[in-house]
């Protein structure tokens, strides 16, 4: 196909599989991603800097509006900070479990057991804060507006997390209620807006997770024949 850009375009080339190869490749992703679970239980041992690098690098390849690449994903191992993420999420949870008036939330969460204690947010090694950039500085001063900012930084965290599983990692989707602190905790600057907290770090040895089932393709998929 010869087009005359006015950007520059380079030819992209895949292996083509055969049929079987495509449905294996397919078979084995997702039998190893089904494996995965969120985790609340982790143990303390380290996890290289390199590791978050290569997750973060993973999620970096994300589809993104405009390809304007919209996030920002900020890595502590610092204890002290994680003491102080840990006090103003449960400071924040203890007023979501215990004086909101949150009766629909109380019965859906119900099953997975959780409560204001936050202990995760200072066993994991890691914390992980994704940012989404609702507008970019650029480096004339101006601010650059993103495109479908919610819909980048939700893909890229999906990558984030399915390459912390590949490497045996685990995480949980955390999301305190309101997140505003770790703009402060974190010294972002005001464009940016906490998206999701990651902690991240292997599964603790006697980690539990509740008995949850994933709904069947046949809800998840609709298909519509031609
Ligand atoms: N943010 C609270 C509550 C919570 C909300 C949802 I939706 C969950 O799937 C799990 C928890 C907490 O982290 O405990």
């Amino acid at each position: 196909m010869t087009r005359d850009h006015a950007h520059p375009f380079v030819p992209y080339h895949r292996p083509r599989l055969s049929v079987t190869e495509t449905l294996r490749h397919g078979e084995d992703f997702h039998r190893r991603l089904d494996e995965r679970r969120s985790v609340r239980w982790f143990s303390p041992n380290p996890v290289p800097l390199r590791a978050i690098e290569l997750a973060v690098q993973a999620a970096n390849t994300a589809p993104s509006g405009a390809h304007f690449q919209p996030w920002t994903f900020v890595a502590t191992n610092n204890p002290d900070l994680k003491r102080q993420v840990r006090a103003a999420a449960e400071e924040e949870e203890r007023r979501f479990y215990h004086e909101r008036e949150a009766p629909d939330w109380h019965a859906a969460l119900a099953r997975l057991e959780t409560d204001e204690h936050k202990e995760f947010l200072e066993t994991a090694p890691w914390l992980v804060v994704a940012f989404a950039q609702k507008s970019t500085p650029l480096p004339d001063g101006s601010l650059r507006k993103n495109y479908y900012v919610n819909e980048s930084v939700g893909i890229a965290c999906g990558l984030f997390i399915a390459a912390l599983h590949e490497m045996g990692l685990a995480t949980l989707t955390h999301t305190p209620n309101p997140m505003a602190f770790l703009t402060e905790l974190f010294d972002r600057p005001a464009t940016e807006r906490p998206y999701i907290l990651f902690p991240v770090g292997y599964p603790a040895d006697d980690c539990e997770v509740p008995v949850l089932r994933r709904k069947p393709l046949s809800e998840a998929l609709v298909v519509v024949t031609g």
